[in-house]
């Protein structure tokens, strides 16, 4: 089984953009041999992580990605998305779609919280006059509300769950809170993290109060389900100054201007071959104006225009910057043979694996396949001709051959 691709979830209230997002993120021109996984859920979809293919580096005129698309070195990696059930302030206490929510929401590694930055939806979603709502103040409401499912999670049945834990070294203590949110895909590195960034570490959970509690409780949510936050609707005049203002209100934050629905048109437009575009491009290139009506022709030039300010619409930016930069992810290649960076059919190059920095080659092995792992001996990365250990923290764009007695 190779690595589980990571999950992205995009949530934010009714009529942000949410399902524009995942169309346009999920619409992809270019054929697609083999699906790497199938989608079980009809809202849930394949959408790609974009970056430098390394045959380019390795001075090679071509490869034969197979698990991933190279489209003229850019390497196309796929990634799950889901589409989540739209939110609405305190969904936790059992108005709106909550559960169908949170449902969704615990699968995924990151989330694309998406707003809308030219205030034309109110607090209850509904469609509102552009500008008149403050898109600041849903931000950090919807993510108070997913805190609140957090700490409601958490906090049920508490006291006695904590006095169970009194006594017991701190390693089991972890493991106890580990496998009391592992409904959430919490792993125990999370857990570990967030006990250390509320500076709860070696403390007994039976003396903390409410106020500790709900403060791990948060850090909890910010390490496990990470949010970029995707400024949507940034084409409409109304969205300039919140993007200003939010620009400098949201430090700390990752904050993205975006316009879902331009790169749902321009996406649509490269489909049906009126345009080249490549996602992530911060620009693209009329294939036949003759083949343009006026009204499309300004359509583009608009669509152009906002490119260029913005260096791309934010879409395939808001995708990178998560799986990347939020989640910490780089990319490696493995191959059969080291010398022609080959699969064992000759295909050049034919896997990119997204996985964690840190990620050691021997637990590279075990994501490709168990046996792999079991029987490791030492890997070998075809670049430099080097020899390395189980223990080798993989580098982004290593090409790495797996020795194994299996
Ligand atoms: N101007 C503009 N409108 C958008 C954008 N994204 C979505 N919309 C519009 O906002 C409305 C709600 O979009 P939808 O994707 O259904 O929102 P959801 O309820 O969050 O899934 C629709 O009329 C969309 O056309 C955008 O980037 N710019
Ligand atoms: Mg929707």
């Amino acid at each position: 089984m190779p690595p589980s691709p990571p999950l992205i979830g995009v949530i934010g209230k009714t009529n942000v953009g949410k399902s524009t997002f995942f169309s346009a993120a999920t619409l992809i021109d270019v054929k697609v041999e083999n699906r790497p996984f199938v989608t079980i859920e009809p809202n849930v979809g394949v959408a790609h992580v974009r970056v430098k293919c390394v045959h380019e580096e390795l001075g090679l005129p071509r490869c034969d990605a197979r698990n991933s698309i190279c489209v003229d070195g850019e390497r196309l990696i796929p990634i799950k998305m889901m589409d989540v059930a739209g939110l609405i302030r305190d969904a936790h206490k059992g108005r709106g779609l909550g559960n169908k929510f949170m449902d969704d929401l615990r699968q995924a590694d990151v989330l694309l919280h998406v707003v809308d930055v030219s205030g034309s939806t109110d607090e209850e979603g509904r469609p509102t006059v552009p500008g008149t709502y403050d898109p600041l103040d849903e931000v950090l409401s919807i993510e108070q509300e997913v805190n609140e499912w957090f700490y409601g999670i958490v906090s049920r049945d508490w006291t006695r769950f904590a006095r169970g834990l009194d006594g017991m070294p701190w390693d089991s203590v972890i493991d106890a809170l580990t496998r009391r949110v592992s409904g959430l895909s919490i792993r125990r590195e999370h857990v570990t993290l967030a006990l250390k960034a509320s500076g709860l570490e070696l403390t007994k959970p039976s003396s903390w109060r409410d106020v500790e509690l709900r403060g791990f409780v948060t850090k909890l949510r910010e390490v496990s389900k990470p949010m970029v936050i995707v400024g949507n609707k940034a084409d409409m005049p109304e969205a300039e100054d919140n993007i200003k203002r939010l620009t400098k209100e949201l430090r700390g934050r990752v904050f993205i201007p975006t316009s879902s629905l331009y790169e749902l048109a321009i996406r649509k437009a490269a489909k049906a071959g009126l345009v080249r575009y490549l996602p992530g491009d911060p620009d693209f290139t009329v294939v036949d104006e003759s083949r343009l009506n006026p009204k499309q022709k300004a359509a583009l030039e608009r669509v152009r225009e906002f490119m260029r300010k913005f260096k791309g619409t934010g879409v395939q930016q808001s995708i990178n910057t998560a799986v990347l930069d939020v989640l910490d992810s780089i990319v490696v290649y493995p191959v059969e043979d080291q010398h022609k960076f080959t699969d064992s059919y000759g295909n050049v190059l034919p896997d990119a694996y997204i996985v964690r920095r840190g990620t050691t080659a021997q637990e590279l092995a075990y994501l490709i396949h168990t046996d792999l792992g079991k029987g490791f001996l030492y890997a070998i990365l075809a670049k430099e001709s080097k020899r390395v250990g189980a223990t080798y923290e993989l580098r982004t764009n290593d090409v790495i051959k797996v020795v194994s007695t299996k």
